[in-house]
């Protein structure tokens, strides 16, 4: 029994460590739910915004394995979302945390037909609160519902034109050192364009994955960490403590007020966080 443990911790342990997180992160509208499909080659797993207004409520995950290597597609809210408040946005935050442990492979950072202003700002200060000066080398910018995307020089066009018109985002993109063009139709409307945005989709996928280096080097953005790290500790030590109080009768009155004592104090602490991770967002939203 102890060598089937010691095994299993050993792959537990390579499983763990071949994982490779991918975040994605973006404008509401940008086409980050449609890439987290596709890149794990579902229709719907991710929810997709629509035009009524429904969009991804909470941060979403999902596997997907590509030539031996094992990925797993994190789709955020919050980050970049201004239609929500900011106690929602704080607890995405906290998950978010919770789900990087150990660390990032890539960031796709998603943007759809404009770079706006608000974009532009929104990336400095992500940069600046949530990550730091390592973003933009873990960061490769996926422009999607560009139906050229195929066609290089279309491509290489497209990106001259962005200098032009658009220096602030061309700055970005030079910061990042890549800019992904795909497109990733909706499947909808008639079996046969159904199944031929199905095959675009599957180019899309391609190119995104193809751009992906091989590297075990992980980022962990510290700001998150530390957020994270000091949430986990506290809410965990909480949990323990309310439990030995609800489950340990043979408590003496002065362990138990000691106990209840030190669960107040963590609750602060808790807030503390909680006031640190919303202005962190606040400066984001
Ligand atoms: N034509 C086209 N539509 C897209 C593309 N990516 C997303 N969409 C559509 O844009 C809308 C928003 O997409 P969604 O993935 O929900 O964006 P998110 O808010 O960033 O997660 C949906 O109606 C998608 O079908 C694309 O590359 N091409
Ligand atoms: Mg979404």
């Amino acid at each position: 029994m102890k060598v089937f443990e010691e095994i299993q911790a050993v792959v537990d342990k390579k499983d763990k460590k071949e994982i490779k997180k991918i975040l994605l992160i973006g404008r509401t509208g940008g086409g980050k739910s449609t890439i987290a499909n596709v890149l794990v080659k579902k229709d719907d797993k991710f929810v997709v915004s629509s035009s009524s207004g429904s969009s991804t409520k909470s941060t979403q995950v999902e596997k997907f394995e590509e030539d031996e290597i094992k990925y797993q597609v994190i789709d955020t809210v919050g980050l970049c979302d201004t239609a929500m408040t900011k106690e929602k946005a704080m607890s995405e935050l906290a998950e978010t945390c919770r789900l990087i442990k150990g660390g990032l492979y890539r960031i796709l950072l998603v943007t759809g037909d404009r770079f706006t202003e608000e974009e532009n700002k929104m990336y400095y200060t992500m940069k600046e609160t949530i990550f730091d000066h390592k973003f933009s080398h873990f960061t490769t910018i996926i422009r999607t519902k560009f139906p050229g995307f195929l066609d290089q020089e279309e491509c290489k066009k497209e990106e001259e034109n962005l200098e032009k018109t658009n220096p602030d985002f061309f700055k970005i993109i030079k910061e990042c050192k890549d800019i992904i063009f795909v497109d990733n139709p909706p499947l909808i409307g008639l079996p046969k364009s159904i199944e031929a945005n199905r095959d675009v989709r599957e180019c899309s996928r391609k190119k995104i994955i193809e751009s992906f280096i091989p590297s075990d080097e992980k980022y962990y953005p510290p700001n998150l960490r530390q957020l994270s790290e000091k949430f986990v500790a506290h809410f965990e030590e909480k949990e323990k403590l309310e439990k030995e109080l609800k489950e340990t009768k043979e408590l003496s009155n002065q362990d138990r007020k000691k106990m209840k004592e030190r669960i107040k104090e963590l609750e602060k602490e808790i807030e503390v966080e909680k006031a640190r991770g919303i202005r962190i967002i606040c400066t984001v939203m």
